[in-house]
């Protein structure tokens, strides 16, 4: 939702609508990443600060310079703020604007993958490497080879295997390349041209690199087409995500500009995924970004929204809700206020 429509929102009203409220209040955080690891809830968001950019489209005015781990015992207990896990000033090849991250967990290790912009303005992918699942994380001394764009996802599937989902428009540079190349030229599809794709790519077995060139992930329509750049009510923008639900693979993202969470259900890590449905409707602020983590039997949605801040859209709070699978595998939509 734009800034400019909140003018006349009462955001007391919508608190008292919302149907969950900030993990934590003391400082802004975004782009939620949850696991549950070793019987603990974890969540990687970004950490939102006012650094003073002006707003721009490309996302400038998203200039945070760090990360924290939020944990939690519970899905009800009170949410830990663990304090900085990793600072932009100990990257080597970053220069600014730490984006959305996630984690995994493997052989008693725990990686934070993180997007930045390097030295020459691109946004790369990075990895740092911890003993404890709330860091702090010593960064690789350069990004990951061959990566590129924001919001990395890493997904564990039970043979073992890592993958990568990577991507977004925009501020995310994604309409910048065509098949992993960069072209200063290259620019957003025309509205009847098909969108551009999210990214995946196997990780090695260090968790440190791909094990092949990025791949792009099909999202089809229900006959079987992928998404034109008018169909943007439905298309990938951003924010992607794995999750495994009764055998099958749901890729989750953001529509971006219209502000959706979609899902679209596969049989293999590597898609081709089918369009099922949208599983958040928009918050405040113009952002959505999320993940979907099991807890103990149940599915959650982590995602953020800008009520704490009264609207401004670089300044959001993570949120949990609990989402609902109807017996055919599609998800219920959460509304995230009330009516
Ligand atoms: O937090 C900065 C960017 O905003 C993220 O990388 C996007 O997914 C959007 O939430």
């Amino acid at each position: 939702m734009p800034e400019d429509s909140i003018e006349h929102i009462d955001f007391d009203d919508l608190n008292d609508r919302a149907i969950s409220q900030p993990l934590v209040n003391h400082i802004y955080t975004a782009d939620p990443s949850a696991h549950y690891f070793n019987g603990k809830i974890y969540i990687y968001p970004s950490h939102d600060i006012d650094a003073g950019v002006p707003f721009d489209d490309l996302g400038s005015h998203f200039a945070m310079e760090d990360y924290h781990v939020i944990s939690m015992d519970s899905i009800t207990s009170e949410a830990v703020d663990n304090g900085v896990a990793l600072h932009v000033q100990d990257v080597p090849w970053a220069e600014k604007q730490m984006w959305a991250p996630d984690a995994a967990h493997k052989n008693g290790k725990y990686y934070l993958f993180f997007p930045a912009r390097n030295y020459e303005g691109r946004f790369q992918i990075g990895v740092a490497v911890g003993d404890s699942p709330t860091g702090p994380f010593s960064p690789q001394p350069k990004a990951i080879e061959g990566s590129y764009s924001i919001d990395p996802a890493v997904f564990e599937d039970e043979d073992g295997s890592y993958y990568m989902y990577f991507g977004g428009i925009w501020g995310g540079q994604l309409q910048k390349y065509r098949n992993n190349s960069y072209a200063e030229t290259n620019e957003l599809p025309i509205p009847e041209e098909t969108a551009l794709l999210p990214i995946v790519a196997k990780m090695t077995d260090d968790l440190l690199q791909f094990v092949e060139t990025p791949k792009a992930v099909q999202i089809l329509d229900a006959d079987g087409n992928l998404f034109l750049e008018k169909d943007n009510d439905k298309r990938f923008f951003e924010a992607a995500w794995l999750h495994k639900y009764n055998g099958k693979y749901y890729f989750s993202y953001s529509t971006g500009d219209t502000h959706y969470i979609c899902y679209a259900i596969g049989d293999n890590p590597y898609g081709p995924f089918t369009y099922r449905g949208r599983i958040l409707n928009p918050v405040i602020g113009w952002t959505s970004h999320h993940s979907i983590c099991e807890v103990e039997g149940k599915w959650y949605l982590f995602y953020h929204d800008s009520s704490l801040s009264k609207g401004v859209t670089h300044l959001r709070s993570v949120k949990v809700a609990e989402i609902t699978y109807r017996s055919d595998g599609s998800i219920e939509t959460l509304e995230p206020y009330r009516k």
